[in-house]
């Protein structure tokens, strides 16, 4: 069959870089496992309107992607294609998996696929080429058709059958044996459109930057982070798995750089022990990488960090959060601050880079709070300090917490991106303005030190991206000339 997966063009509103997106890659390798024949549509690096597209390659199933600020471009991409081509639009994704009855109410989604998606994606695949071997002309519409029951008992899906009727069957089982799955199908991209990694090792704009996947889930459940609406049971690969796809990606695949994208890779101490050991073992440590995403304090021992530096890893980012104790528990983290100044100060005496991500504008915030926020992060002095926004994203508890006790100011989906420096939501004390001012002081006060800026200095990115990096300094440290406020804005439209 042939298949179309769709990414959706999005801008952020800063200037992120592309990256190939490795969930569709992971969807694609399944797919062309089962003898599909497969494109990846990536709207972000393609500049062919999709609608032409699918008309030229005609497809008999396109799947889309989507988080949150992404799924509003998702409906128009998969309504635009249903104006020209008549075909079973699946979405999956994030957001459609807390939401999926949303999206399968608009008249041009067919399915849904909640979680994790390859098996999921695979079993839509199968029951239609099913279908089509008896009605190579089929429509949509008699594929849906309810008398045909193709969908009843296909788990992890929430499908729309042609009378309207919309139906949630049964969660799928996550994928228990992760070395079971093909690597992603790098080769389906167009490696030469993609920028870089963000952030990445300092390797200016066009390096082979690669992402790899060594684990799944995150037994955590914390409060803000959308994690906590995938399965709970952390799943990882075996080191000799990601061992050969580390190996192809440095020697086949060209790669300057790694980015290792698990939620929690450190889950398994010993696990990650032997995949360094492996990567020493087999020269592959000269290809620096990092940890994108963060792993757990409290299981970043000096040992283990230390191991992890001898096979190459180059900077390590940790969830700090928050600098305020009540806080801090209160988000469900399940770590002090003590554990997280001990992960600092080990990851920095094996000479490692660090990041921390903090979050300015959790629910019960004061200003006192978010300054002890600033606070802590000066005194752990990571190389990068990434303060976001507090961005409710549905599903989250966070988010049940401000539709109970607070005030949203934001009602599209495509607002709900953490780089803008409008605040989200309010709540009790915590207004907007409050948040906002927090927020560009905790940027000016940890970046406008002399230390951070003579380090700033001193890499080769800020150099090579100097025009872009001054933008970016300008946009987060200036406070802006109209300083209305989403609420503002918002109640003059009458929206709250
Ligand atoms: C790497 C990453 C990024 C990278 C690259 C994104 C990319 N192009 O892949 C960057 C830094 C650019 C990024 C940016 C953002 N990200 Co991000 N990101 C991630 C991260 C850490 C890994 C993504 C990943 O590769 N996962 C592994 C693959 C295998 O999973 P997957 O992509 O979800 O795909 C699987 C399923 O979702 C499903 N599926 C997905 N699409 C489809 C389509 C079909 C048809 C089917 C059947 C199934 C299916 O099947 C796939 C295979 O199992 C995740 C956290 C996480 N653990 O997933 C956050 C995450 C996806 N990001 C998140 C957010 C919030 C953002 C931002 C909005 C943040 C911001 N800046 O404001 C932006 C949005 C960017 C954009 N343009 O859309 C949230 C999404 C929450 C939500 N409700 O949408 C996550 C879940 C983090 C979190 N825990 O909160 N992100
Ligand atoms: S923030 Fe990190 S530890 Fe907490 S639930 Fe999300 S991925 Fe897990």
């Amino acid at each position: 069959m042939r298949v179309v997966l769709v990414n959706p063009k999005f801008r952020l509103p800063i200037d992120t870089r592309t990256t190939p997106h490795l969930g569709l890659a992971y969807l694609a390798a399944v797919s062309e496992k089962r003898g599909d024949e497969v494109i990846i549509y990536d709207c972000d690096v393609e500049k062919k309107p999709i609608t032409e597209f699918v008309q030229e390659y005609r497809p008999h199933v396109v799947g889309i992607t989507a988080n949150t600020p992404q799924v509003k471009q998702a409906w128009r991409t998969a309504k635009a294609i249903k104006e020209v081509y008549d075909c079973p639009i699946v979405l999956g994704g994030p957001h459609v998996s807390v939401l999926p009855e949303e999206s399968c109410e608009k008249p041009y989604v067919d399915i849904v696929a909640r979680g994790e998606g390859e098996d999921t994606w695979i079993d839509i695949c199968a029951r239609l080429e099913k279908f089509l071997a008896d009605q190579p002309d089929y429509s949509t519409q008699a594929f849906m058709h309810p008398e045909n029951e193709v969908f009843n008992d296909c788990l992890g899906i929430t499908y729309k059958t042609s009378d309207g009727q919309i139906h949630n069957n049964h969660d799928r089982n996550p994928i228990a044996d992760l070395d079971s799955l093909p690597w992603p199908a790098y080769h389906l991209f167009k490696m030469d459109r993609y920028t870089n990694l963000q952030p990445a090792t300092d390797n200016v704009d066009g390096a082979r930057s690669f992402s790899i996947m060594t684990s799944r889930g995150c037994p955590y459940r914390c409060t803000f982070c959308s994690q906590s609406i995938m399965p709970i049971k952390w799943r990882s690969r075996s080191p000799e798995s990601v061992l050969a796809e580390w190996e192809h990606l440095v020697n086949e695949m060209g790669a300057q750089e790694i980015g290792i994208l698990d939620d929690s890779a450190n889950i398994r101490v010993k696990r990650l022990e032997e995949i360094a050991t492996l990567l020493i073992e087999n020269k592959l440590n000269h290809v620096p990488w990092i940890f994108v995403n963060g792993i757990r304090a409290n299981l970043a021992s000096k040992e283990l960090l230390s191991l992890l530096k001898q096979a190459g890893l180059k900077r390590t980012a940790f969830g700090v959060e928050t600098g305020d104790e009540e806080i801090l528990k209160s988000i469900d983290k399940k770590v002090d601050h003590d554990t997280i100044r001990w992960a600092f100060k080990n990851a920095k005496e094996v000479g490692l880079e660090t990041i921390a991500f903090m979050i300015i504008g959790l629910p019960g915030e004061t200003r006192e709070s978010m300054q002890r926020t600033i606070d802590f992060a000066i005194e752990l002095d990571p190389l990068i300090a990434n303060f976001s926004m507090m961005t409710p994203y549905p599903g989250t508890k966070v988010y049940e917490i401000v539709k109970r006790q607070g005030r949203f100011l934001i009602n599209d989906w495509e607002d709900y991106v953490f780089f803008e420096q409008q605040a989200r939501y309010e709540m009790g004390e915590m207004t907007a303005e409050l948040v906002e001012e927090m927020y560009r002081k905790a940027y000016r006060q940890f970046y406008l030190r002399p230390s951070p800026v003579m380090r700033r200095l001193k890499t080769k990115d800020f150099w090579f991206n100097l025009h872009r990096n001054v933008r970016i300094a300008l946009r987060t440290f200036l406070p802006k000339k109209e300083k209305d406020g989403l609420r503002k804005q918002m109640e003059a439209e009458g929206a709250i």
